[in-house]
């Protein structure tokens, strides 16, 4: 009998970051299970959890770059000669072109893996282009546009304080299906129901009657779209009945007169035909929400990935704070992360600088150094100075998560070069010149260093490997690594002597010469003890010492660092949220901004759109528990049983066009058009239709079987990359004006 290793260790496919424990026998995995000793999961999975066993044995995952020959076919190729092929066609396309032909995207599951967080900004910098794109700006950009004004950094968002809440207001979010968002919390319906359980509410305010709705003490139907008016009457009304109250941040809050004015004439009473909700609620939830003892109001993908996404970001956090809850137990608070915590001691700092430069083609504002993710068809397909001609793309399947991706698609194929760093050839990657694939999820370690800044309690946890990778194989921060030194010109640099470099810069930033947070050792002595094993693990090790719980290098021999974690394999839990005004505050006058201008600069847009006529029908996304946005479709148990890849359709509209469940029906937008299963249901609001998203693998040339076999549609042929909120930037997802009739 052979032995069974267990590895303890986080489940990377979704933001609630829970602990699993694999178990290993003749190098198979033979279980996945939630892990019972987990201090913040506590044995919770959901069914998602064991496809991590299915990605990794897939053989359809890619094990060695391919690259693509004359006649579109792939042929393997060794490591050493694929890495410089990537790079010698990006510099060829930056010396024919110019450096602004080279861009740059990124996905988002370079946020569930240390290695690709700590490398996608080491190989922006070497490509050292303005043309810049990421999923984020068809996410959550809209909320780090308002955390970043309002409290000083673009992470510092307040976190809803589900396990002491009162009373939870959510608006555009089901995390029954997503597992929450900017709101890292294994298990939310047991949390859920815990708030029920000690006579808290859970109100859901969402175009669906979701999963979510389904298990909360009240649901009302929102118009998509609409939650700004929604939100800013509710403040309107604590401020016409006297309801304004903010506790102790009021000595730290600017610009109070500001969201007074912002919200002048926005009443229940205006906004109840628009939201779709009548007056008396919109009344009703106001006085419950400052009724409570206390109260969270949490908004996500509805909220942001909408019309008006800033400003529904914003009046989120305006509604946390007029009540008194922001910073309170029981409402909303700041995280105290182990690593990369954001803030400094000391209230104020430098706050954030966005649109400093535009887009070359529709002039659209950068923002965090990024240009919005629906200008990257048109910075490719626009003759001109700066037109895109080469791409890299990590860890991103643009050609099914961004909008109009028929003409990105288009694009795409016209490029003189690209290059993917995947693990798959599917949609996005098949109009590569080469394919790099990094390692399995399970063959390399893993720290959450983003989602332990977004959780509901302080975490701290590190996943080893399960796995040695095979021989051979590169991670992801190494194939990002020598890429990088070709395109700063150091040629067939070794990923060893890049993450050298990339360490001591990050020594020189976080170690004062002094000694003063290194116990007063030198950085030399710092990077010596950080060890000889290259890789990202070393700069995690100096952020988890040098953070506020840090050992700073044995000034707090208690006190965390990377040996001190691997002590604890199944995390350790550092404690419920605690109040941090103002030492959290980044903002230049170490206040909360309540009315920053750019924000409120889009207000007269929000006011015209007040009378408009409403459209016929609007399409929204929608998730499922077993689908994980386009890329777990190759995984027979997350695709198995009845088709969910349906246009789920209110039975009053359906009857208005005569449609039934399973006729396929053809929905059509402004730029494309899908046919689609119907699936008549009284959970959509009268009005809206709903196509989840990341679904459309009916395509020849991808290796993707089971995909292909459970394909579905692409619901971003419909999304309309000329709809866009304009302070952030982000894609419009929801809210798309369509047609629906039978298919011919
Ligand atoms: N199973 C699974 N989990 C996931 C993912 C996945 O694909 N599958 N994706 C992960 C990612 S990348 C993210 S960002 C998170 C997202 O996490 P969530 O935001 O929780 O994701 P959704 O399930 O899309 O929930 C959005 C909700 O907004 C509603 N909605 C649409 N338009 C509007 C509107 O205008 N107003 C309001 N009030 N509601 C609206 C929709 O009906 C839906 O219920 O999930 C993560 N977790
Ligand atoms: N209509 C509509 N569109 C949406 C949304 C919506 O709600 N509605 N949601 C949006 C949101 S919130 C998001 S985050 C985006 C996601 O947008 P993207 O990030 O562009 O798309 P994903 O589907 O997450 O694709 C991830 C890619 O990463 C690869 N991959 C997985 N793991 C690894 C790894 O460890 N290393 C590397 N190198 N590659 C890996 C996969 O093979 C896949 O190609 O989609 C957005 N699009
Ligand atoms: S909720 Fe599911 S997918 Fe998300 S981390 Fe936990 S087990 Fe993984
Ligand atoms: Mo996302």
């Amino acid at each position: 009998m052979s032995e069974t290793t267990t590895t303890y260790r986080v489940c990377t496919l979704c933001e609630a970051t829970c602990g699993i424990a694999v178990e290993v026998r003749d190098e198979r995995v033979v279980s996945i299970k939630g892990d019972p000793d987990d201090p913040f999961s506590q044995g919770y999975i959901c069914p998602k959890a064991t496809a991590m066993k299915g990605l990794h044995e897939d053989p359809d995952r890619l094990r060695k770059p391919i690259r693509k020959r004359d006649d579109g076919t792939w042929e393997e190729m060794e490591w050493d000669e694929a890495i410089r092929y990537a790079a010698k066609g990006l510099l060829d396309v930056r010396k024919k072109s110019g450096g602004e032909a080279l861009a740059s995207y990124i996905g988002n599951p370079t946020v569930h893996n240390l290695h690709a967080t700590m490398y996608t900004p080491v190989i922006n910098r070497a490509l050292a282009s303005k043309q810049r794109f990421s999923a984020s700006t068809a996410d959550q950009f809209p909320k780090m546009v308002t955390a970043g004004l309002m409290f000083g950094e673009n992470l510092t968002i307040p976190i809803p304080d589900l396990d002491r809440t009162d009373y939870l207001l959510i608006l555009g979010a089901n995390p029954l299906a997503s597992n929450g968002s900017l709101m890292t919390a294994p298990n939310v319906k047991g949390r859920i129901r815990d708030i029920r359980g000690r006579g808290g509410k859970v109100v859901v305010v969402d175009p669906r009657r979701s999963e979510t709705a389904d298990v909360a003490d009240e649901h009302l139907f929102i118009r998509p779209g609409s939650d700004t008016y929604f939100l800013l009457a509710i403040v309107n009304t604590l401020f016409e009945e006297q309801l304004v109250d903010l506790a102790d941040s009021a000595e730290h809050v600017a610009g109070l007169d500001g969201v007074r004015d912002a919200v002048a004439g926005i009443t229940a009473e205006r906004v109840a035909q628009r939201t779709g909700i009548d007056a008396q609620s919109i009344r009703r939830i106001a006085r419950e929400f400052a009724a409570a003892p206390s109260a969270a109001c949490y908004g996500r993908i509805g909220t942001t990935c909408q019309e008006f996404g800033t400003l529904a970001s914003w009046a989120v956090d305006v509604l946390n704070i007029v009540t008194g809850n922001l910073d309170r137990p029981g409402g909303v608070l700041f995280t105290k992360a182990a690593a990369a915590a954001g803030s400094s001691d000391e209230p104020g700092g430098t706050g954030v600088r966005l649109h400093r430069w535009n887009s070359r083609v529709s002039d659209y504002p950068e923002v965090f150094g990024e240009i919005p993710v629906a200008a990257m068809a048109e910075e490719m397909d626009t003759p001109g100075e700066g037109q895109i001609r080469g791409l890299l793309t990590i860890a991103g399947n643009p050609a099914r998560s961004t909008p109009d991706t028929e003409r990105l698609e288009r694009a795409l194929g016209s490029l003189d070069f690209m290059v993917s760093v995947d693990i798959y050839l599917n949609e996005t990657t098949r109009h590569a010149d080469i394919i790099l694939p990094p390692t399995s999820a399970l063959e390399h370690e893993h720290y959450d260093l983003a989602f332990y800044r977004l959780s509901i309690r302080n975490i701290a946890k590190f996943s080893p490997a399960v796995f040695e990778p095979p021989e051979g194989a590169l991670h992801d921060w190494q194939i990002l690594a020598r890429l990088s030194a070709h395109l700063m010109g150091f040629g067939d640099m070794s990923a060893d002597d890049v993450d050298d470099f990339v360490l001591n810069q990050l020594v020189d930033s976080l170690i004062p010469e002094d000694g003063a947070k290194s116990n007063g050792k030198s950085r030399e002595e710092v990077v010596d003890e950080l060890g000889t094993v290259r890789g990202p693990h070393r700069a995690l090790d100096l952020m988890l010492r040098t953070g506020p719980y840090g050992d700073r290098f044995g000034a707090d021999p208690e006190g965390l660092s990377l040996a001190k974690l691997k002590e604890h394999p199944h995390g350790i839990d550092l404690g419920p949220l605690m109040p941090q005004l103002p030492q959290v505050l980044e903002t230049p006058s170490a206040k909360i901004e309540m009315s920053p201008a750019l924000v409120l600069a889009d207000l007269p847009r929000l006011r015209d759109a007040l009378d408009r006529a409403p459209n016929d029908l609007v399409l929204i996304g929608r998730r499922h528990l077993r689908s994980n946005n386009s890329w777990c479709h190759n995984i027979e148990p997350l695709v198995k049983g009845r088709d969910r890849c349906t246009l789920m359709m209110n039975p009053t509209d359906a009857d208005r066009f005569g449609l039934r469940t399973g006729d396929d029906v053809q929905v059509t937008s402004r730029v494309g058009s899908v046919v689609a299963p119907m699936e008549v249901t009284d959970e959509l609001m009268p009005g809206v239709v709903s196509l989840p998203h990341g679904w459309g693998h009916d395509v020849d040339d991808i290796r993707m079987s089971v995909a292909r076999e459970h394909a579905g549609v692409n619901s971003n042929v419909l999304t309309d990359s000329a709809l866009m909120d304009a302070p952030s930037g982000n894609a419009v997802l929801n809210g798309i004006p369509v047609v629906v009739q039978a298919a011919v």
